[in-house]
């Protein structure tokens, strides 16, 4: 099956047991700090993140992959370009992954006839960095990303979940950020209140992403030129700068008109031509009217800055 995982373009793949989530306590403080904002359904889906045997009715095991997006980020964008982050600058990776995912559950099926699988990737009530980490691919670093040590963190998690009663690989041990805490220092909003605790109200991707409704004059200064997501506690992490090699997955090829995004042409657009241009991209969870909202507030915060 880990051999089938890397034929269909996983980089990598293991095998964690399900068991109650060491770190639910964790959960549940940053949840009732409010550390989530609107993200409701993380609330309602907590019971299940604690215990993920919740999820599929007998699963057992979680065969998690890790799939490397890293793209070169190019030459400095134009004054008017809006940042994306690398992870939003190919065709959605939801779809690229889910498909990827369902292939890998056939083949487990095939090697364990009967089998229960559901597959996941970054949708519904799974743990993915917690079960990457018991599934030995990683560890959690002190800016929450799950760190490969050879891949670093610019990568997708992607799950099947299973009754089948396959061999489970040992969990990572190791944390192997030391003291170092570049990602902290380096938010350009402050959203890390410790190592491990991301204020998500204040990080540009969910105000850029998830955030639903207009930006206070706050938030519009905290977004900068950012017009999806934010790459920053990523891009000054040592593992990163030492291993992350762009991706030749042709699936996850960047698209030069994300690369740099024209923010006066995305304000003109109606929903039409939204979708024509971007109807197959991770753009669509904000939609045309929270893509024009990040528009308008990095076109006028880079005004601000460069008169
Ligand atoms: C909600 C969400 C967000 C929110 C909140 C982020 C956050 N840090 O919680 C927002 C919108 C801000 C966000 C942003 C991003 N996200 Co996001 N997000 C999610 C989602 C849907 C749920 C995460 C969640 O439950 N958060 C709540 C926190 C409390 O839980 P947690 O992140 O699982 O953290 C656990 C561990 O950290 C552990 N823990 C706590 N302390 C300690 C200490 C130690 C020592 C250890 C080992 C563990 C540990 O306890 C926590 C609770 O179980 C997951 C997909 C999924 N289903 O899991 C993707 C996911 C985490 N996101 C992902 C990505 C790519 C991003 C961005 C990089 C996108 C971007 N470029 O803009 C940023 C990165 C921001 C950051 N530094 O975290 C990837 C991460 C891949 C990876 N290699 O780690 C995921 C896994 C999606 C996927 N399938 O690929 N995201
Ligand atoms: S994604 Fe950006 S804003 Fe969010 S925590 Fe990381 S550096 Fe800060
Ligand atoms: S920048 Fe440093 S502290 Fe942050 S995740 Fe990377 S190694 Fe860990």
């Amino acid at each position: 099956m880990k051999r089938r995982a890397l034929e269909l373009g996983f980089d990598t793949v293991g095998v964690a047991a399900l068991a109650p989530n060491p770190h639910a306590a964790e959960l549940d403080r940053w949840l009732a700090a409010g550390y989530a904002g609107t993200m409701r359904y993380l609330e309602r889906q907590a019971a299940r993140r604690k215990d993920p045997r919740r999820i599929l009715p007998h699963a057992a095991r979680a065969v998690v992959t890790l799939t490397n997006y890293y793209h070169e980020p190019g030459p400095p964008s134009r004054p008017e370009a809006g940042r994306v982050a690398l992870y939003a600058r190919s065709g959605d990776y939801h779809d690229v992954l889910g498909r990827r995912l369902e292939r890998l559950a056939t083949a487990l099926r095939g090697l364990v006839p009967g089998a229960a699988t559901r597959c996941y990737v970054d949708a519904g009530p799974v743990p993915e960095r917690e079960l990457a980490q018991l599934a030995g691919l990683g560890w959690v670093g002190k800016n929450m990303m799950l760190l490969h040590p050879e891949l670093g963190s610019f990568t997708f998690i992607g799950v099947v979940l299973t009754d089948a009663d396959l061999a489970p690989d040992l969990p990572y041990a190791a944390d192997r950020c030391g003291t170092c805490r570049r990602c902290l220092d380096a938010c350009p909003t402050a959203a890390f209140v410790a190592p491990h605790v991301l204020d998500a109200r204040r990080c540009i991707s969910y105000l850029t992403i998830e955030h639903r409704g207009d930006f206070t004059p706050a938030e519009q200064q905290l977004v900068g030129d950012w017009a999806f997501g934010c790459d920053v506690c990523q891009d000054v992490c040592p593992w990163n700068v030492k291993f992350a090699r762009p991706t030749a997955d042709p699936e996850l090829a960047p698209r030069a008109e994300l690369a740099a995004l024209d923010l006066a042409a995305l304000l003109a657009r109606d929903a039409a031509d939204f979708d024509r241009r971007f109807g197959d991209t991770s753009l669509t969870r904000p939609g045309v009217a929270g893509m024009r909202r990040n528009a308008a507030a990095a076109l006028s915060n880079r005004r601000r800055v460069r008169p």
